[in-house]
């Protein structure tokens, strides 16, 4: 491991990057600094940074090609980056000399930092891993690409409207995004639609309908100190003619620009609704067109460098970030037959040996499944592969009945994505034992070989060096060097100063600094007051029926019940802190987003709540507001119907700024137990198994609430429209079915979710032993890093060799 000597990061003091910065704004921003905003500042200094990011890139990208390093490529529909300025002056070092440039200019450095819009370019957790995943191949080493779409709007906006949830469009590009380079000079036609005719062998001619031309925009990533950078290439769906003459010149401007719309339509927004058809169509023609672009790129790099396309294997390993880009099995099949002439059979042994594929759910609604009709109409020559790639694999493996990716009018993504695949892993230890034996068991048994685990990580440059100022001088000063930002498991030399009072002070401190910095964050941006000193209790994450916010709201309701009934009673006083979105066309999420902002607008009224329960619900949670609330928890809450949640990242972020959990053993909860000692975290519930076995013999979620009276009267208010003003009526598809079906066994679960909040009170009321917990789950988190996931991959799904 590296203790700074080789970093190429070039080093600059304040006065040169203040000097560097006023450069920009006049050169680059065009700005005189009499009139500059605030923005312009922040442009100025994002392009000072990119320019000092640009030389340790080039020296990498030199390294890659002399050393002929086998190249990773990272297809992800999304990216949820978040910002990228003060994460890249912490990579390279650069925060002091930053701090200092700005001052110089009269700027407030953490305004400045602030006014950059976060890039939400992904919905949750697949998207925020792939982000993860690109600042540690960088950080490793891996030479690598990551591979996505430049959406002109990311991730909704969310908004309150008497606490339902509202959407608005997103629109972080309607500035200018200093970090990227336009390389017009990249731009691959892709098509859709039109008519296949036979060509010579297994050849044909595909002659599209519609074409777009993908072009690309690069995006350095730093590693940690510049010892390594690779680079983020997005597509934008741009025109192949910008405008038809003959309309336009007849007065006919909507017909002229006919072209340019439906090409942008492509790249216009992240997830477009997909309950149309046309939502559908255009949802796999996303997937196309960015999978095809970075295809045609991975190929031409690769002739480029003097390269037979039959040995792409051996130089590039290419990872399908679940199924959405699965349609690159065909691709890279038609590429090889159609273009370059290979047999069928020796282009699908290539793809499948190049291509890797990511599963990150068991959801079977999230399991693509396109119907043949709309593949053989978009993508016709790729319907025929799949068909051909379907026969050979019923025939090699002698069992032409069980498993068809083509099958009953439809083409199964996942099969398809684990058919032509090389490796295939889940991203726990939990989730790809359940892989084997539920989704992919047939599979699975006819190719033992390909499923393995790689367990998910989070990168602690972000997620603790970058969001915890506080922990990161304590680690800093207690390790002896910042080193363990890329080096996660030196911060198990934490744990023997678990026992020593003076280090639990200091850690505590950090911990009150971030909650009070939090509490004055959500008065101010939020208009909630909450007492800094009570227990922060935060449930972050996507709004789904399985992740069961639900379940926690019930609970705050019943403590409140409980409160009101015995004034005197001992309670650990809270702050349950609420956020997420709901997918727009996801009535029930949306309803609980509701029901939750009744009961928080109820206990938040009732001043026999002061001081010992406060609800908030923070508006548009995302990624920057994530680096708020995580160092600022006391208690994480990974409440998840056993075997539902494929891993958490959430978890390890928590865990790691010294937050407990209060989990089921569902995803990586079961590691992270292991990793930090059952007796530092609170787990209650079912099992996976249990909860299959209580289905199996007949669920009766009435049973348990008869069972709770507790959960009977929260059940019974909310019929009553006790938290909504006297409206019976308004939950009644959440109270139906928590009587009738409860598909993610709330009621259950919810007797020992209860009590076992109950002793995390017991334990709040010993701060001592609380802290001592708290730093046990900090020091058991080297495992976590996302730089021991990649490693992971490295080794057992790429064969690639880290350089750092
Ligand atoms: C998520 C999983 O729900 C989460 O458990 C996991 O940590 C994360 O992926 C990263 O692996 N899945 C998605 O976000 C998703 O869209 C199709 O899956």
């Amino acid at each position: 491991m590296h203790d700074g000597a080789t970093d190429t990061a070039k080093q600059i003091d304040g006065e040169a990057l203040r000097v560097a910065m006023a450069h920009s704004l006049r050169y680059a921003i065009g700005k005189d600094p009499v009139t500059a905003t605030l923005s312009d500042w922040r442009l100025a200094l994002t392009r000072a940074v990119r320019d000092l990011v640009v030389d340790p890139w080039f020296a990498a990208t030199r390294r890659a090609y002399a050393e002929k390093r086998k190249r990773v490529y990272y297809l992800s529909m999304e990216f949820l980056i978040g910002r990228l300025l003060e994460d890249a002056i912490h990579n390279l070092g650069l925060e002091a000399a930053a701090r200092e440039a700005v001052a110089a200019h009269g700027v407030d450095y953490a305004a400045l930092v602030d006014d950059e819009p976060d890039a939400a370019l992904g919905n949750g957790g697949l998207g925020r891993l792939a982000a993860c995943f690109l600042d540690s191949m960088s950080t490793v080493g891996v030479a690598a690409h990551g591979y996505g779409i430049r959406y002109e709007h990311g991730l909704f906006r969310q908004r309150f409207d008497q606490g339902w949830q509202g959407e608005e469009p997103e629109d972080w590009l309607r500035q200018r995004h200093a970090w990227e380079f336009e390389r017009s000079e990249v731009a691959y036609p892709i098509g859709f639609g039109g008519e296949v005719s036979p060509g010579e062998g297994d050849g044909a001619l595909w002659t599209p309908s519609d074409t777009v031309l993908a072009a690309a925009y690069d995006t350095p990533i730093p590693g940690w100190r510049g010892r390594w950078t690779n680079t983020l290439r997005l597509w934008d769906a741009q025109p192949v003619r910008e405008f038809d003459l003959e309309p336009f010149n007849r007065g006919d401007y909507m017909a002229a620009a006919a072209p340019s719309v439906f090409a942008e339509t492509i790249s216009r927004v992240l997830y477009p609704d997909d309950t149309t058809p046309q939502g559908k169509e255009l949802r796999l023609k996303q997937e196309y067109f960015f999978t095809a672009a970075s295809l045609a790129d991975i190929l031409r790099r690769h002739r480029a460098m003097g390269l037979e396309p039959r040995s792409l294997a051996a130089h590039a390993a290419i990872q399908l970030n679940d199924t959405h880009p699965a349609i690159a099995g065909p691709e890279l099949v038609r590429l090889l037959v159609d273009d370059h002439g290979l047999d069928f059979d020796e282009a699908f042994d290539v793809a499948s040996a190049t291509l890797n594929y990511t599963n990150h759910t068991l959801m079977p609604e999230a399991l693509e499944r396109w119907s043949t009709d709309l593949m053989g109409h978009a993508l016709p020559r790729h319907m025929q592969i799949i068909e051909r790639i379907d026969t050979r694999h019923a025939r090699e493996t002698k069992r032409p009945d069980s498993v068809r990716i083509v099958d009953n009018g439809e083409v199964r993504m996942g099969d398809l994505a684990f058919i032509s695949a090389h490796r295939v892993n889940g991203v726990s230890a939990l989730h790809t034992d359940l892989m084997k034996q539920t989704v992919f068991a047939e599979l699975h048994a006819l190719h033992p070989e390909k499923i393995v685990n790689q367990t998910n990580g989070v990168t602690p440059r972000r997620w603790l060096y970058g969001c915890n100022a506080g922990m990161r001088r304590l680690l800093t000063e207690t390790l002896g060097s910042e080193e363990w930002a890329a080096d996660l498991d030196r911060i198990a030399a934490l744990a023997p100063l678990a026992e020593d009072a003076a280090f639990r002070e200091r850690f505590q401190a950090i911990k009150t600094d971030n909650k009070r910095a939090c509490a004055a964050w959500l008065e101010r941006e939020h208009g909630v007051s909450v007492d800094p000193t009570a227990m922060f209790d935060i449930q972050i994450k996507r709004i789904h029926e399985y992740k069961r916010q639900l379940m926690n709201a019930l609970e705050t309701a019943a403590l409140y019940n409980a409160i009101k009934a015995d004034p005197s009673a001992e309670f650990a006083p809270r702050v349950k802190i609420f956020g997420g979105k709901a997918a727009p066309g996801y009535a029930m999420a949306k309803l609980i987003i509701k029901l939750i902002n009744d009961i928080a607008a109820t206990i938040n009224a009732d001043p026999a709540m002061k001081g010992r329960l406060a609800v908030a619900y923070p508006a548009n949670y995302n990624v920057s507001m994530a680096e708020i609330l995580i160092p600022a928890a006391d208690l994480s809450e990974q409440i998840s119907t056993a075997g539902k949640e494929a891993s958490g990242t959430g978890n390890m972020k928590f865990a790691m700024n010294g937050a407990l959990t209060v989990g089921t053993l569902d995803g990586a909860n079961v590691e992270i137990r292991d990793a930090v000692g059952e007796e530092n975290i609170f787990i209650f519930g079912q099992t996976a198994a249990e909860v299959l076995a209580t289905r199996a013999n007949g669920y009766a979620p009435q049973s348990f609430i008869d069972a709770d009276p507790r959960l009977a009267q929260v059940v019974e208010q909310i019929e009553a429209g006790f938290f909504s003003g006297g409206d019976g009526e308004r939950f009644r598809a959440v109270t139906e079915n928590l009587r009738g079906h409860d598909w993610f066994q709330v009621c259950a679960d919810f007797t020992s979710y209860y009590d076992r909040q109950r002793v995390v009170d017991d334990a709040w009321a010993k701060p001592e032993e609380w802290t001592r917990k708290a730093v046990l789950n900090a020091a058991g988190m080297g495992v976590f890093s996302s730089d021991r996931t990649i490693r992971g991959y490295a080794a057992e799904v790429w064969g690639v060799t880290p350089a750092c």
